[in-house]
């Protein structure tokens, strides 16, 4: 059994109280690790250690830092499989998938981040005769840094690599469930040259170490991603202490489908915008809207290509899609899909568990599945499942499917398909979304702003955005 650890102020350590919490494989349904069951006074001992790296981590200046945070990218490069084979293993995830996005996306976050931090701006305003104002943006000390399961790696590295570049020593918790990542980075800091104390990993269960993060009156600034209920929590507590946040969290994403579409290059990119990752990204399209000229030819051919994906064993390149997360989350989506018949919908395909022989037999499993004849109020339709699990609408104009599209309490991303370069202006200007892609899914440029409206969050990440939040903004006015 493989016991992790902490990180904190350089030394790998078990939780204060000596606890610990089991870590199970979807893949086969068996504990596989364990993590240690930290609580406040771990965090505690994090946040000491972070503050005194802080001065000396600061002063190593841009290139300093830069060098420490390329060097960590090239560890984790070197160790690639390795990497893979632990993001697949604790998430569900297709190997393959791990090896093609996961992992080769958080090497980019550190070089990203570790290049862009050499070309951050700072502004100027000259006042004429008067005066002229500069703008220092600085570090505040210590950030707190809290990621979900979904894109263990991805996700955690997206918010500490620009934390740390920024100048900040940070204190970050991966989520419990899917943990070793996280872990197998922090076996290399040492050998990358951070510092003690610069950044600390903190494992064990949201309510205790991500809620002593949250409260901890000396982390200013708080960086989560996860649900949304979390992160209306998280605001609850941080907001009267003024802290800055970024949440980005949930979506119920509309995929727009026009007539004048490229029918075989949007049929091809929905499938993969339903299901990648067992549909468990939030930028995942979940509710396709279709105009109702194509939607008995795109239902067709739809369901076919969705009844031709094979669910099964991650580590082998012939699965399409792998387990679901937890037992948890496969009971979650699954009541979503009866909730759905008893809401008057019709499966058209998937919408049950899938028994893998052998091993993986106990393995959470999920069909890939296509539900029609939900109207746009239910909750199928309002809620995030956050599983492989799609509806179909249609719609009779391009009002409607605007109407349709806005029509959800959460506003992350939105595609859009068609031909018409009009219509995408007005369209695209009119969704109520963070993001919008249009004609094609998950083009990622790490420069643009991330993030979404509504309750799907607050405050973008990527490029200058995640660098000015990580610093705070002094005006310095100099009399001419
Ligand atoms: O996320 P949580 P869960 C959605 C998705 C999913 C639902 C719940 O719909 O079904 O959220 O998933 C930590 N204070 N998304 O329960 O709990 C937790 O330990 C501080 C969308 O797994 O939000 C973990 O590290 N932290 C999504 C992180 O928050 C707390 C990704 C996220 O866990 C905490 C994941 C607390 N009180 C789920 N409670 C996306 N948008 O990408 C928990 N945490």
């Amino acid at each position: 059994m493989e016991q992790l650890l902490n990180l904190i102020d350089g030394t790998l350590r078990p939780a204060t109280g000596g606890g610990w919490l089991d870590v199970h494989a979807p893949a086969t349904g068996q504990v596989y690790a364990r993590i240690p069951d930290s609580d406040e006074s771990d965090v505690n001992a994090a946040v000491e250690a972070a503050h005194r790296a802080f001065p000396a981590w600061n002063s190593l200046g841009r290139e300093g830092r830069s060098d420490v945070l390329l060097k960590l990218a090239q560890l984790i490069e070197d160790d690639l499989e390795g990497f893979v084979s632990d993001e697949s293993r604790d998430n569900g995830k297709p190997l393959s998938l791990a090896r093609r996005v996961d992992i080769p996306r958080a090497i980019a976050n550190f070089r990203f981040f570790a290049t862009a931090i050499l070309h951050f701006p700072s502004e100027a305003h000259v006042m004429d005769d008067v005066a002229v104002n500069y703008t220092d943006r600085q570090p505040f000390g210590v950030a707190g840094c809290i990621s979900p399961w979904n894109l263990p790696l991805y996700l955690f590295t997206w918010k500490i690599a620009p934390a740390l570049a920024a100048g900040n020593c940070v204190v970050a918790k991966p989520s419990e469930i899917t943990p070793l990542t996280a872990y197998r980075l922090s076996t290399l800091c040492d050998k990358a040259g951070v510092p003690p104390g610069v950044l600390n990993i903190i494992h064990g269960l949201g309510p205790k170490v991500g809620a002593a993060i949250t409260a901890h009156p000396r982390i200013p600034a708080i960086s989560f991603t996860g649900g949304t209920r979390t992160g209306a929590e998280i605001a609850r507590v941080a907001a009267p202490m003024f802290k800055k946040l970024s949440l980005e969290l949930g979506g119920k994403n509309p995929v727009l489908v026009f007539a004048d579409c490229d029918f075989d290059a949007m049929l091809k990119t929905t499938v993969r915008s339903s299901f990648t990752n067992q549909g468990q990204i939030c930028l995942c399209g979940s509710r396709i809207l279709v105009e109702r000229s194509i939607y008995a030819r795109f239902r067709e051919a739809f369901v076919e290509r969705v009844k031709a994906l094979r669910v099964g064993d991650p580590s082998q390149d012939s699965s399409d899609l792998g387990a679901v997360v937890s037992r948890d989350h496969m009971e979650k989506v699954l009541g979503y899909v009866d909730l759905a018949k008893s809401e008057g919908g019709t499966v058209l395909c998937g919408g049950h568990r899938v028994e893998l022989d052998g091993a993986l037999k106990s393995g959470w499993y999920i069909a890939p599945t296509v539900i029609e004849g939900v109207g746009p109020e239910c909750r199928t339709n309002q809620e995030e499942i956050f599983g492989p699990v799609v509806t179909l609408q249609p719609f009779d104009d391009e009002a409607q499917a605007l109407a349709l599209a806005n029509a959800t309490p959460y506003g992350l991303a939105s595609v859009v398909w068609t031909s018409d370069v009009q219509r995408t202006h007005r369209v695209a200007r009119a969704l109520q979304a963070g993001i919008v892609w249009v004609n094609c899914w998950m083009v990622r440029d790490l420069r643009t702003p991330f993030g979404g409206v509504k309750q799907s969050g607050v405050g973008r990440e990527g490029g200058v955005e995640a660098l000015r939040f990580f610093t705070e903004a002094k005006n310095v006015c100099i009399k001419l």
